[in-house]
């Protein structure tokens, strides 16, 4: 038979080419992997991939859990406020198609992460800050409030006392929400949510509304999130220096201990936290950080578990 009637007879009977088979058989499973403790977030995730197919669905729906937390001081409401005692939020999500968006120094709104992921769908841009980011999230309907929670102005007050920044290392280990995740079809996507450092000045903005710095994906390759003293990871722009490594042929594991090594040649290391989690496409994954005390979670097959990372310092 002719290459193309037989193409055409396979067609008609829907048969996959071999080549399409071999590709079929190659996607893995759906995963959802998060920084940190964060059970709930990944098992929300992976329930919205099982539902819509779409890893883009799974990682908004896993930060959602921590950002609507009152007790989780670190994302969305209940998060600890900047030194003036604004909750100021910044968020970012990325897809296997390149699209990302952002919010940088947004307040009131209870789930940046979809603030972001209507400026990617909504806008022709990738970033919107403070008063202009709150004004097109109210356009897009959602609902003003406070995020700050009693518990929360409470700490502020107290810390108001010294009035001393001091980042913590790992805050009660659990911190900052970045994710990444493998829909049905296998493709990538990423996503991270926070409410930055606790106290810090007013304006301040971290990594984890930059594409590349806290969050960056590639759909030949895989995916990486950060979490941590956002200024390392910027000035590293680790997520995305660790999905080149791993288009290197670098591992996940690989990949981020390298990202890692680039802040420790050049800054005092000692004194800080940063924690990196890469993912490639065939669902393999990798974590390194800093310092002890650095975890995650994966969802994987409907089953969770946390995982504590390697780390630099021992
Ligand atoms: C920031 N990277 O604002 C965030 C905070 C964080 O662990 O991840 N803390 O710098």
């Amino acid at each position: 038979m002719k290459r193309r009637s037989f193409l055409q007879t396979t067609g008609m009977l829907g048969l996959a080419s071999p080549a399409l088979l071999e590709q079929q058989a190659t996607v893995p499973e759906p995963i959802i992997i998060a920084t940190w403790k964060n059970e709930k977030g990944t098992q929300a995730g992976y329930q919205k991939i099982m539902e819509t197919g779409k890893a883009l669905d799974g990682v908004e729906a896993g930060a959602w859990v921590p950002e609507a937390d009152p007790n989780e001081t670190t994302v969305g409401y209940g998060g600890y406020p900047d030194r003036d005692g604004h909750v100021t939020l910044d968020a970012c999500i990325m897809d296997h198609l390149g699209n990302a968006g952002s919010v940088t120094f947004l307040e009131h709104i209870m789930h940046p992460i979809s603030v972001a992921r209507a400026v990617m769908e909504k806008t022709p841009h990738v970033m919107l800050s403070g008063a202009g980011a709150l004004e097109f999230a109210l356009s897009q309907g959602f609902k003003k409030q406070d995020l700050l929670t009693e518990k929360s102005k409470k700490a502020w007050l107290e810390w108001k006392k010294q009035a001393k920044y001091e980042p913590k290392v790992n805050i009660e280990r659990h911190d900052t929400i970045g994710l990444l995740a493998l829909g049905k079809a296998g493709e990538i996507a990423g996503a991270c949510s926070t409410s930055g450092m606790a106290f810090k000045m007013h304006g301040r903005v971290g990594d984890s509304p930059i594409i590349g710095g806290a969050v960056f994906c590639d759909d030949e390759v895989g995916g990486a999130c950060a979490t941590g003293l956002g200024e390392f990871v910027m000035k590293t722009l680790g997520s995305f220096l660790i999905v080149e490594f791993m288009r290197q042929g670098k591992s996940p594991q690989q990949a981020c201990e390298e990202a890692i090594m680039r802040i420790v040649k050049r800054y005092k290391y000692q004194e800080f936290q940063v924690g990196y989690l890469a993912m490639n496409k065939k669902g393999e994954y990798g974590a390194y950080a800093i310092q002890k005390g650095f975890n995650f979670t994966i969802t994987k097959n409907g089953k969770t578990e946390v995982i504590e990372s390697a780390s630099y310092m021992s």
